[in-house]
């Protein structure tokens, strides 16, 4: 795992965030120590997958960067016929991802696709992930993709979807953000490393209250949605058909 040092010198310019070749070779390393409970969303996905994966359906990992979400997931499917498509818009991140399917022994097929999550087919869904990708798409997006994805899942499926989240309380937030920038001081990264990251991402990645999160899955046809984990502004939702 290549060491994330890409904001550590001072930048002259900050430009904005993108998944190109030189993130996704420190990419592992990064959302490993910039994103708090990460290893523990990978860990829970291999145990929804035991618990929700329906026998002959589909499971999509939307935005499946290195495909961290997708080997938890083919870890814990037990029904039978299933299929994975795992899907991101970085070339680089997927052509990486390959080479790590390519060394994974599970049974159940994985099919990659480098495509825009939005224009994709979901049919015959029993599992739905969003890992921390939902927060890249534009706001004003993000209510038809959701509806999109309900109508792809079977009765009984599910969308997990995990966020960086905002608060509406400004002192809540600010509180939030600083232990957040605390729990990247103790994985290694500077005070300088937080700020230029922090820049570059700030158009690119748009938090929203777990409210709106809720709100917006109750539109979009979900039977009911429920937070299973915070940790400081990032938390995961699962959401019921
Ligand atoms: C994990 N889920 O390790 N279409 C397809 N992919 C997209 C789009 C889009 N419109 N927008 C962004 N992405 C992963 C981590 S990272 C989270 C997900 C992060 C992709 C983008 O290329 C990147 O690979 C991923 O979404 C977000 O469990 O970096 O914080």
């Amino acid at each position: 795992m290549k060491h994330d040092d890409m904001f550590a010198d001072p930048h002259a310019h900050i430009g904005a965030f993108c998944f190109d070749k030189q993130v996704t070779q420190v990419f592992a390393d990064m959302i490993r120590r910039s994103v708090p409970g990460y290893g523990l969303s990978l860990e829970m996905l291999t145990v929804i997958a035991a618990e929700y994966a329906q026998e002959g359906s589909h499971i999509y990992d939307l935005g499946c960067s290195l495909g961290a979400s997708t080997l938890a997931v083919r870890q814990g499917i037990q029904a039978p016929s299933c299929h994975i498509f795992a899907i991101d818009n970085a070339p680089a991140m997927i052509e990486q991802c390959q080479a790590y399917m390519d060394g994974d022994t599970a049974p159940t097929p994985v099919t990659l696709q480098c495509a825009d999550i939005q224009n994709i087919t979901i049919n015959n869904a029993s599992i739905v992930i969003l890992n921390f990708t939902l927060q890249f798409i534009p706001i004003q997006e993000r209510q038809a993709l959701l509806t999109h994805i309900a109508g792809g899942l079977r009765e009984g499926g599910i969308l997990v979807l995990s966020e960086k989240v905002c608060f509406d309380d400004a002192t809540e937030n600010q509180r939030n953000i600083a232990l957040h920038e605390g729990f990247k001081r103790s994985q290694g990264y500077s005070d300088i490393e937080i700020s230029q990251k922090r820049q570059s991402l700030e158009h690119v990645l748009i938090p929203e209250t777990l409210a709106t999160h809720h709100q917006r899955l109750d539109d979009a046809g979900f039977k009911h949605s429920q937070t299973w984990f915070q940790c400081f502004n990032f938390s995961s939702i699962l959401a019921f058909k």
